[in-house]
């Protein structure tokens, strides 16, 4: 039976689980849950997750959340017939983990206070000084991981854990500039994390992992 990924459209956290399953070409049956349903809060969606996040998968029973522990339940149980989304190299492997967890830590966060801000609060309400407080925390963040991309992706020519966690970041920064062109962050960030950028979305799978509500509304 094809694994069941439990997905919330605009999650980051969801959007790095759909990358590694395309590029590990994972058999998977996409259940898209609604917020505004409730469809997180259900009986049912909690016993998956209890939790009431997204993402969640269910493979041969076994129902697992957490985005960095399906990343890796992913890798080692699929490990024999697709591409592995870590770097080979034990060292190289702990910088690619600890770049993910450089991410949740240090830029999720500020990105979050972002979106909410410009993107969530009613306009009028926006507070400048967060905003701006975020802003410069995002940016000196950007500059130090774009020193870790190696090659095409982070660590060479082919993608890896850290391109799927890092891209559904840049992709919300990117969204800010819709409500308020004052901040366009990806305008200025550092040319290789540009061209970086491009790259992700040239895979062959990227597109069909768009956030669907991306797709249809700002
Ligand atoms: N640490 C969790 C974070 C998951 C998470 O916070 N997901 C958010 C969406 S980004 C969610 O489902 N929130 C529930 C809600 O918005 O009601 C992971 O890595 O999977």
């Amino acid at each position: 039976m094809a694994l069941s990924f439990y997905y919330l459209s605009g999650s980051p956290f969801a959007w790095r689980v759909w990358l590694a399953l395309e590029y590990k070409n994972i058999p998977y049956e996409l259940h898209v849950l609604s917020r505004d349903k409730g469809e997180l809060q259900t009986p049912e969606y909690r016993a998956i997750n209890p939790r009431g996040r997204a993402p969640a998968i269910v493979h041969d029973g076994f129902a697992l959340y957490e985005s960095m522990a399906i990343l890796e339940y992913l890798e080692e149980t699929f490990q024999d017939q697709t591409p592995s989304i870590w770097p080979c190299e034990p060292k190289d492997r702990a910088i690619a983990r600890r770049t993910i967890y450089e991410m949740d830590a240090y830029l999720f966060p500020p990105v979050r206070r972002m979106v909410e801000e410009l993107l969530i609060k009613p306009e009028g309400l926006l507070d400048a000084s967060v905003v701006e407080t975020a802003s410069n925390v995002v940016t000196s963040n950007l500059e130090m991981l774009a020193t870790g991309i190696k090659g095409k992706f982070f660590h060479g020519n082919a993608p890896c854990a850290v391109d799927f966690c890092f891209y559904p970041l840049i992709a919300m920064l990117g969204r800010l500039k819709l409500k308020n062109s004052n901040y366009d962050l990806l305008a200025t960030m550092p040319e290789n994390l540009k061209t970086w950028k491009t790259e992700v979305e040239n895979l062959p799978y990227f597109s069909k992992t768009l956030p669907p509500h991306w797709k249809t509304a700002a």
